[in-house]
């Protein structure tokens, strides 16, 4: 899964992305004139693959992961700059990470003059908005031309006409994601990768006086549900030092603040949920991994994720939820017990399957 960093400039979300992937991305450069991405890995934390570990003592476990990208601020006609630079390397994610600044600290001056959140988040929003605009404007001006050399009339007209729904939206400062596009709609427009069509999650980057794990601003907060999109208040600046910790020194500090897990496992989560992924598990002595999944998907199209092959000669697949695996402590347990079960192509994998493909080839 790869996930962007959106945000106007000096939000923190260089901050947030060495919290999310404990890396050492500089911060607090605004106006330095770079304008350079980071791109880092972050390891998905999951119980149930450390328990699988600890019962096979696998060569290797492996972990799903996701990979975020750290764009440099998005401003006032960024998105006019066009194609080039930060918003094409934003086109390449499944969803957004939208950070807007909550903390207020004379150190780092906002560049408006004064921190406003809501202001902000609609600002950043209206600045993605015209982004996608361009794009739009731009293929139906082609498809016009396409139309009148007499090409393909019926494609291009059914094309057409959803663009033009696609743009009216847009200047009415609408992001494509609200406009309630059914799955062949947003298939369609899947090649031009817009922006405000992909999944967004609204974090709003809290201050040190905020308790960690606290409810975030108020008003931001009712933005984002009014908008659709989920929520999420981070304390960037200490999670990021958090981040730098050892696993121990960072369960002790977290465990002084009544936490249980930093905030980078909270926005994984929201981001799985978001994107409505899930995760099966294969296991064994050589070794046991998490897989992503797309909620909904059957049995051959998680079998495809491994090979092509298994999915391609699919016979069937074994199956043990994990919570039946877990209490009855071993496979074959499960398997004694009935709680295993041979399932076919059509079998809608559930998160948390333990599954062994049977395949031929
Ligand atoms: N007090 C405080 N400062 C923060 C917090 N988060 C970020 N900062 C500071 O704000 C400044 C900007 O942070 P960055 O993470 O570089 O922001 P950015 O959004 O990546 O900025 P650009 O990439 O330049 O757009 C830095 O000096 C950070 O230390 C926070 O939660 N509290
Ligand atoms: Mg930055």
């Amino acid at each position: 899964m790869k996930v962007g960093i959106v945000g106007l400039p000096s939000c923190g979300k260089s901050t947030l992305f060495n919290a999310l992937t404990r890396g050492k991305a500089e911060t607090g450069r605004f106006g330095s004139g770079r304008a350079e991405v980071n791109r880092g890995r972050t390891l998905v934390p999951d119980d149930r693959l450390a328990w699988l570990a600890s019962h096979y003592h696998p060569k290797k476990t492996s972990p799903a992961s996701v990979d975020f990208l750290d764009v440099p601020g998005i401003t006032p006609g960024s998105s006019e700059k066009g194609s080039a630079g930060l918003i094409a390397d934003l086109r390449t994610v499944e969803a957004l990470l939208h950070v807007v600044r909550v903390f207020d600290d004379a150190a780092t001056p906002h560049p408006d003059g004064s921190v406003d959140p809501v202001r902000d988040a609609g600002n950043l929003e209206t600045e993605l908005i015209f982004a996608d605009l361009m794009v739009v404007e731009k293929r139906l001006e082609r498809i016009q031309s396409d139309l009148k050399k007499g090409l393909d009339k019926r494609a291009l007209g059914a094309e057409q006409e959803l663009l033009l729904r696609v743009q009216a939206a847009l200047e009415e400062g609408m992001p494509v994601r609200r406009l309630g596009l059914n799955d062949e709609e947003a298939h369609a427009l899947r090649g031009y990768a817009l922006l405000t069509l992909k999944p967004m999650i609204l974090i709003g980057n809290v201050g040190e006086d905020e308790p960690l794990g606290g409810t975030g601003d108020a008003k931001l907060r009712a933005w984002a549900e009014e908008a659709g999109m989920g929520y999420l208040p981070v304390a960037a600046q200490i999670e990021a030092e958090i981040a730098q910790m050892s696993d121990e020194e960072a369960r002790a500090f977290l465990e002084d603040l009544g936490l249980t897990e930093p905030s980078r496992d909270r926005v994984i989560r929201a981001a799985f949920d978001t994107l409505s992924l899930i995760s099966f598990f294969t296991f064994g002595e050589d070794e046991c991994k998490a897989w992503t999944l797309t909620r909904n998907s059957d049995a051959v199209e998680a079998a495809s994720k491994i090979h092509s092959d298994i999915a391609r000669g699919f016979i069937r697949a074994e199956i043990v939820a994990f919570d039946v695996f877990e209490a009855g402590g071993s496979w074959n347990a499960a398997k004694e017990s009935g709680k295993h079960r041979l399932e076919g192509k059509e079998y809608v994998v559930q998160d948390g399957d333990c599954v062994i493909f049977r395949f031929n080839v």
